[in-house]
């Protein structure tokens, strides 16, 4: 008898030890402890022992069920244990780790250049304003000095809308420069003005590597009393020396524009090769960056001021001609290709 105790204990413990899991451990429990277990089976077995052998060998089955009992206990507790660490292992959350990174937009760099041109001309004292991309034939032709039937009108060739404008302004048109404002700043806010203008302007016109049909330009106007193109030299050369962080020169030809009189297109020197001459201002030295002049009477007029008193100086730029220069962009249809791998250099 004694012999079988010490076989169950072996055998017990060593199920024990198997048991890898709380299910199997629960089987060793039924084979061993259970109702019909082994231990159960053998204690049972004591009635039929003489009463010496019951009190010694039923004091030891005793003592050998509650060993075993807490090996079962110890071993219930090992596993349960393992398993708290398998779970924490699998649920484990790294607070530390960096964070999912979603892509996001950035600003056009159309928009990015605008910003900046408007930052400068902040700076110096201009007024950013607005106008309507849809104008009357009135203030983007007649009231600018250019009437109906003048040749000037083919420099610009026009979207028509169907629908006239409101008091006999003549039909609509989208706008084929930011001049209009010129006339509209003055009117709104009187002279003395120093405003710029930046938008979106529409030609019809066949598009290639350089000419769009929808483009942005930036006007420029200040109006006030004794003012001369020595302002508007020294006004240019601090911008684009700003713009571009280096010393700009800037010079004038004549231009004709019949808003301005005299009419000049502004050149500055070139930003690539110090004026050396290069592939980018075709060995000039100087880039042609943007027509301006001398308010025409008219136009001052037009805008209900007095010529005798006020005379001032308007510019434009294209803003896209600018950008293309500035990123060295060949093809002006990038722009508004949509392409997010081209926007993605910017
Ligand atoms: C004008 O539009 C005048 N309103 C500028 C002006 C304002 C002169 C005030 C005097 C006083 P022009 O047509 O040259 O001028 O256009 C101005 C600039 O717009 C050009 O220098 C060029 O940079 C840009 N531009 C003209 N046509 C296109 C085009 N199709 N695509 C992209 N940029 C263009």
């Amino acid at each position: 008898m004694r012999k079988t105790l010490q076989k169950l204990e072996q055998s017990t413990l060593e199920a024990l030890q198997k048991a890898t899991t709380l299910k199997e451990l629960q089987s060793v429990y039924t084979d061993y402890f259970g109702k019909k277990g082994l231990l159960k089976e053998i204690l049972s077995n004591l009635k039929n022992l003489s009463p010496d052998e019951k009190q010694t060998i039923g004091k030891a089955a005793n003592e050998l069920k509650n060993q075993l009992e807490g090996q079962f206990k110890n071993r219930q507790n090992e596993l349960n244990q393992e398993n708290i660490s398998k779970s924490l292992k699998q649920e484990w959350l790294d607070l530390t780790a960096p964070g999912k990174t979603y892509e996001i937009g950035h600003i056009h760099p159309l928009s990015q250049t605008q910003e900046e041109v408007e930052r400068i001309f902040q700076q110096m004292g201009f007024s950013i304003i607005d106008g309507p991309e849809i104008e009357s034939e009135y203030y983007n032709f007649e009231g600018l000095n250019i009437p109906a039937h003048h040749p000037a009108r083919d420099m610009q060739d026009t979207f028509f809308l169907d629908k006239k404008a409101h008091h006999e302004e003549g039909r609509l048109v989208l706008r084929t420069h930011t001049s209009p404002n010129q006339i509209r700043a003055m009117r709104k806010y009187g002279v003395p003005l120093r405003i710029i203008v930046p938008g979106r302007v529409f030609r019809n016109e066949a598009t290639d590597a350089s000419h769009e049909h929808t483009f942005d330009q930036v006007e420029g106007l200040l109006i006030d009393r004794d003012i001369s193109l020595a302002h508007l030299k020294g006004v240019m050369t601090d911008f684009l020396s700003r713009l571009f962080k280096k010393e700009m020169k800037i010079r004038f030809r004549p231009g004709y524009f019949p808003f301005v009189e005299p009419g000049l297109e502004l050149d500055m020197s070139c930003v690539f090769c110090n004026e050396k001459g290069c592939r980018v201002c075709k060995k000039t030295g100087w880039i042609e960056f943007m027509g301006c002049g001398m308010t025409h009477p008219h136009v001052i007029r037009s805008g209900g001021a007095d010529p005798t008193q006020y005379q001032g100086w308007a510019f434009g730029f294209g803003l896209t001609r600018l950008v293309m220069m500035r990123y060295g962009i060949d093809d002006i249809r990038h722009l508004t290709s949509g392409d997010v791998r081209f926007l993605e250099q910017f």
